[in-house]
């Protein structure tokens, strides 16, 4: 089914040609470029993100290599000394009030200082999907000329590689050789129903000790309840007082998640690779992805539910509700046939209905109870979950089902303004528009080559200044 919203895409109301679209999906990231990284959006999130931005320089390699490459240098370049990649990255010029959690809530440099915080740079002290290999990977092979003149993987190498230990050492929280999240941002799918029963045992915040600066961007229906928002702030604030270290005392909220620990696998199997390109040993990240692929198997893959589940760690249970992030080990390479075979029965099911009654996958089940189509992660459907599926339809051979899922989202894309996330049933923009990891990865699908694997040459200059030479030491 295609998106029936009505939003116009031209002026005289047809659909963008490709080429339009291209142009149009440029436009929004040089306008939500920031001078060294890119703001997936200049009024909800004017700072850096961190999966945002690995998702960003997979649409920016069509552009700029070197400006995708600095998109991930200038993130890499807030790591901590522990190994763990921020959030978000604040940018200082950027008042305070903007966004909340705000760098004075968060306190980074001085309440992280323990685990390595940066001086100087204000961030965030969780952490995000680790998509940053992978996408470092594909930036390379946009280009691999201009990659090779920068030493651009030969300087990314080690920070991914300290990243992945970072998660290897601190995040095994359940002791399954899996990583667990601690916080609902972590994943990025803040308000899944999946957290609701892990977070109805923290004490939410008191009311007066945040503001709500997303409800100034963002239509409340759709955003996450003050309830929520107030247990949110209450387990940074909990880390943030225990110096942001992790096996100090244990997590109030700890969920193995299956979306983040296939990415981590796609990641080490992409850092596998990054090594044997500068000389060093590939073995180690070949055998990581294969224990976390096994320990993903064998731990999160639920047979009756034909998909993987969350799980509470503190809780020692599987998490029973259906969402993308359950969908998303499509993309580990190497999954057994049945499980591949269940996992596309059940994206195109009554609770996916991927090309039955839906466009584009949802984020929650359509028969779940807490379903709603408009609510943050509740329901709508978000553009970077279907691009990682179609690629994992691809690589399992499913030239049909990608094609139909690629041409699904280009649509879905331009139609509605590069919203951050539209209604599944209608295609209705919602959340912000001039997203920015919607418009790169619209640009992704319209100039990555048929294999969508690979990227076809960088066709174009440069759009925008940039301001630094994007040199992480
Ligand atoms: C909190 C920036 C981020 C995305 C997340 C998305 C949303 C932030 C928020 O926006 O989260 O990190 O304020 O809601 O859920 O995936 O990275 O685009």
């Amino acid at each position: 089914m295609t998106p029936t919203t009505t939003a116009p895409h031209t002026t005289t109301g047809r659909p963008l040609e490709p080429g339009q679209l291209r142009s149009a999906a440029q436009r929004v990231l040089t306008g939500n470029w920031a001078g060294a990284s890119t703001v997936p959006s200049r009024g909800l999130y004017p700072h850096q993100w961190s999966w945002d931005s690995a998702f960003i320089s997979i649409g920016l390699r069509h552009l700029s290599a070197e400006r995708a490459q600095q998109e991930l240098e200038t993130l890499l370049r807030a790591q901590w000394g522990d190994g763990r990649v921020p959030h978000i990255v604040f940018n200082p010029v950027v008042p305070l009030d903007a966004y909340f959690p705000s760098p004075d809530f968060w306190r980074s440099s001085t309440a992280g200082a323990a685990a390595g915080a940066p001086a100087g740079i204000e961030t965030s002290g969780i952490v995000q999907p680790p998509v940053h290999a992978l996408a470092a990977w594909l930036v390379h092979r946009a280009d691999p000329k201009t990659s090779h003149r920068r030493g651009f993987l030969r300087r990314v190498r080690p920070r991914l590689a300290a990243w992945h230990r970072y998660l290897a050492e601190q995040r095994d929280l359940g002791g399954s050789g899996l990583i667990s999240v601690v916080h609902p941002w972590e994943p990025g799918m803040d308000n899944s129903p999946c957290w609701d029963g892990p977070l109805s045992r923290i004490e939410p915040a008191d009311a007066g000790t945040f503001r709500r600066a997303d409800l100034a961007h963002g239509d409340a229906a759709d955003r996450p309840t003050d309830l929520d928002y107030g247990r949110y702030v209450r387990l940074v604030a909990d880390y943030r007082d225990r110096g942001y270290r992790d096996l100090v005392a244990p997590h109030s909220f700890a969920v193995e998640d299956p979306g983040v620990n296939a990415l981590l696998v796609v990641s080490e199997h992409a850092l596998a690779e990054i090594a044997a390109e500068t000389g060093a040993d590939p073995a180690p990240h070949r055998a990581r992805a294969r224990e976390l692929t096994e320990a993903l198997v064998g731990r999160l893959w639920d047979e009756d539910a034909g998909m993987f589940l969350c799980r509470d760690v503190r809780g020692g249970e599987p998490i029973r509700e259906r969402s993308v992030t359950g969908l998303i080990p499509l993309i580990v390479p190497g999954l057994p046939r049945r499980v591949v075979d269940a996992l596309l029965r059940t994206a195109s099911g009554r609770h996916f209905g991927l090309g039955t009654t839906v466009p584009l996958v949802p984020s929650y089940d359509l028969q779940g109870h807490a379903f709603d189509p408009h609510r943050y992660w509740r329901g709508p459907a978000w553009f970077n979950t279907n691009w990682l599926l179609e690629r994992g339809m691809r690589q399992y051979g499913e030239t049909a089902r990608a094609d139909a899922l690629r041409a699904s989202l280009i649509d879905a894309a331009g139609a509605s303004g590069f919203a951050e996330y539209v209604d599944p049933f209608t295609g209705e923009a919602r959340g912000t528009r001039d997203f920015s990891w919607t418009a790169a990865l619209a640009l992704d699908l319209l100039t990555a080559g048929p294999a969508g694997l690979e990227a076809a040459p960088a066709p174009a200059e440069d759009p925008a200044p940039t301001t630094q030479t994007g040199d992480i030491g």
